[in-house]
């Protein structure tokens, strides 16, 4: 996203990262289309452990496809029952091929077992995995935090919010490969 500063000087957020534009970002419609959702088809997986939290993540994350113009049933939204599902589940959506990208979401709270280390660390290799596999960009939106006031503060609004962030990256990534590498990622994972 763009915007100018106190000088006029143009800068970009790039999710929590702020940059001054290159020269062919200062154009604004080329910074839109590359943040455009428009065209793009989404699949948003959700687990159901510590729901309230993954709500505010499927929110945010809808907030933002919507705000970037996602077209109309476009997005899909998908709930498994925990993290540890997560993987699966987008492995499956992407290897559908009928999404360009698919976003992840879900809250893993430490407790007092060491089941949080297998949780997560799988939970992140998976979809890892599922993404180099398949040839389609798949976001980590999964909070992991020792308690739950720490998840609570990465579900807030917007650039706080973890659901929104990777959406907004998938959208980015999209579109960079799209421009760059010519084809889909879509069409990329047929072969
Ligand atoms: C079992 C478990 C535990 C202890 N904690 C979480 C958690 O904090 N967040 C989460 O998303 N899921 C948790 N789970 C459930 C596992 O992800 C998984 O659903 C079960 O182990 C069944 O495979």
């Amino acid at each position: 996203m763009a915007f100018g500063n106190s000088r006029g000087a143009n800068y970009t957020q790039i999710g929590f990262q702020i940059r001054p534009l290159r020269r062919d970002e200062t154009d604004s419609k080329a910074v839109a289309a590359a943040f455009s959702a428009a065209g793009f088809r989404f699949a948003i997986v959700a687990s159901r452990w510590n729901d309230q939290i993954v709500s505010r993540l499927i929110d945010g994350a809808q907030d933002a496809l919507r705000q970037q113009d996602a077209d109309q049933n476009a997005v899909k939204l998908f709930r498994v029952p925990g993290s540890f599902e997560l993987a699966l589940c987008a492995l499956k959506a992407a290897e559908s091929k009928k999404f360009d990208a698919v976003i992840c979401l879900g809250v893993i709270i430490r407790g007092d077992t060491p089941h949080f280390e297998y949780v997560a660390a799988e939970t992140a290799r998976g979809i890892n995995e599922a993404g180099l596999k398949t040839g389609v960009p798949i976001m980590f939106g999964v909070i992991t935090a020792n308690t739950v006031d720490q998840a609570r503060a990465r579900a807030g609004d917007k650039q706080d919010n973890k659901g929104y962030e990777a959406a907004m990256a998938a959208i980015e990534v999209v579109n960079l490969y799209r421009k760059e590498f010519g084809s889909e990622p879509r069409a990329a994972a047929r072969g």
